[in-house]
């Protein structure tokens, strides 16, 4: 009975889309091991006009549609696609009306907007203690909090005119099946859940003035949506919709082979550098909160605590000042190597600088800290790529003190999957100022994830842990042990 069920060949596509670049994979199971393929890649930036920041909606569901196509194109002959889910970036969202129109543009986070919400919040002592308390939350410039509450204060009549807010997964879900869902993990990131149970908080809520009605009870992950029946999407009927972790860092930290036990400390390398772990409770109290730890949520409803450091962000940015930059892997290993020989930097930056979240010039942003603190500003890309790194390394350890000092655990490793894993330096940097291995999966821990709770929700798999043991032994990391230890 059960074989009818867990059928040993299943297709699924996830659809895993970045700030700075999106990707339909496939994905084939054969009852023990994964393979992936990538059917699509495309890069994607927010479009700023009159000053603010938006994401081009239709642009990224246009971009779904073509990786979908490829990716059926790409099945055996016979073959069906058995789902698709799609995860994103956290805490931006769409305002529709009851038919899913949208009725509000989708800003991009770091869009300026949330400036003064931002320091009003931190000025703010008993009010940020008391939303920390709810949500278990920072105060961060890109929370939804922020954002709706910029949004309903400028424009009141959108209590009125918006009946729900879909964060974007959610939304793609919607036009993917026509049916509107919240999913935990995504809503998690909005700092407007309630940190002790599967709702909205009243008193985050209440706090921002952000309407209740806009939202559902979050689902979990696994949830079918439906099939999917959206406008031209005939070339997929049959598949289903399951809402995955919405949140692509979920995602990821889901596709970390870790040992059980509670040991690892997890890096998730991309844009953001997300360090964290895995949690049975959150971690709160005003030791939490100055640390800015974020208790976002697992796909199953248990928590992630994590610290967010600004990650890869600082060397995309510094590298659009440069015409020398990378534009292939081969160029990349060079530049990485020109970066290794250099002697370590005398100093390190401040990566929590504010004035990195969305410079005009990334470069100069740097230069200027530098030269407030009278050194010298490096003399060329490889120079910057050796700081940036050295320093990213120092703020991955400074997470992991953190997380010790609180949580009373010690982590004997670190795993890093994204983008930044295949960074040597990254990782070497990072076990240095660590003084643990760093274990690099040169994985895209974001699709593995999104494809392993779509099995769990077509019933091939039962849990995470079933799926990781059976992942493991498929991988072939890169220790880094800490050249100090
Ligand atoms: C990473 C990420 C982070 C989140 C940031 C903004 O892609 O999802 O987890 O804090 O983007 O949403």
């Amino acid at each position: 009975m059960a074989s009818q069920q867990t059928s040993p060949n299943l297709h699924c596509a996830a659809i895993d889309l970045g700030a700075t670049s999106g990707r339909i994979m496939l994905g084939h199971w054969n009852g023990r091991r994964l393979a992936l393929t990538e059917a699509h890649r495309f890069p994607n930036a927010f479009r700023s006009m009159g000053g603010h920041d938006y994401w081009d909606l239709a642009g990224l569901w246009e971009q779904i549609v073509v990786g979908l196509r490829k990716a059926v194109a790409l099945l055996p002959p016979g073959a069906k696609l058995a789902s698709v889910g799609v995860d994103t970036w956290g805490v931006d969202h769409v305002l529709v009306d009851r038919r899913g129109r949208p009725v509000y543009p989708t800003f991009a986070y770091r869009d300026r907007r949330t400036q003064p919400g931002l320091k009003r919040l931190a000025r703010d002592r008993a009010g940020l203690a008391r939303v920390y308390a709810a949500t278990g939350i920072p105060n961060v410039f890109y929370n939804t909090s922020l954002q709706l509450a910029e949004s309903v204060t400028r424009h009141p009549s959108l209590r009125d005119l918006a009946v729900r807010c879909l964060f974007l997964p959610d939304y793609f879900n919607f036009l993917l099946s026509g049916r509107m869902a919240n999913e935990l993990t995504i809503a998690s990131t909005s700092q407007l859940i309630d940190v002790h149970a599967r709702g909205w908080s009243d008193a985050a809520l209440a706090h921002f003035g952000v309407p209740a009605k806009w939202f559902s009870r979050p689902v979990l992950a696994g949830t079918r949506l439906g099939s999917v029946n959206g406008i031209g999407l005939d070339f997929l009927t049959g598949a289903a919709v399951i809402a995955v972790p919405g949140h692509d860092t979920a995602c990821a930290y889901d596709a970390m082979p870790a040992a059980p036990g509670g040991t690892d400390l997890f890096l998730s390398s991309g844009t953001w550098s997300l360090v964290g772990f895995e949690s049975a409770a959150p971690v709160l109290g005003p030791d939490a909160l100055a640390a800015r730890i974020s208790n976002e949520r697992i796909g199953d409803g248990r928590y992630r605590p994590l610290t967010n450091v600004i990650g890869m962000w600082l060397l995309e940015g510094t590298m659009k000042d440069f015409a020398s930059r990378p534009n292939d892997d081969a160029e990349w290993t060079a530049l990485i190597a020109a970066a290794e020989k250099l002697p370590a930097p005398s100093a390190l930056l401040d990566v929590a600088d504010p004035a990195f979240t969305n410079p005009a010039s990334m470069k100069a942003a740097i230069d200027a800290q530098i030269k407030r603190r009278q050194l010298a500003p490096p003399k060329h890309l490889a120079a910057y790529t050796r700081l940036i790194c050295d320093s990213l390394g120092r703020g991955h350890a400074e997470a992991k003190a953190a997380f010790e000092r609180m949580s009373g655990r010690r982590f004997h490793r670190i795993l890093m999957v994204g983008g930044g894993s295949k960074n040597r330096l990254l990782c070497q940097a990072t076990a240095d100022a660590a003084g643990i291995p760093v274990i690099s999966f040169a994985l895209e821990g974001t699709a593995v994830g999104n494809l392993a709770r779509q099995l769990i929700g077509l019933g091939a798999l039962k849990t995470i842990a079933e799926f990781r043991a059976q992942l493991a032994p498929t991988l072939n990391p890169i220790v880094y042990p800490p050249s100090r230890a």
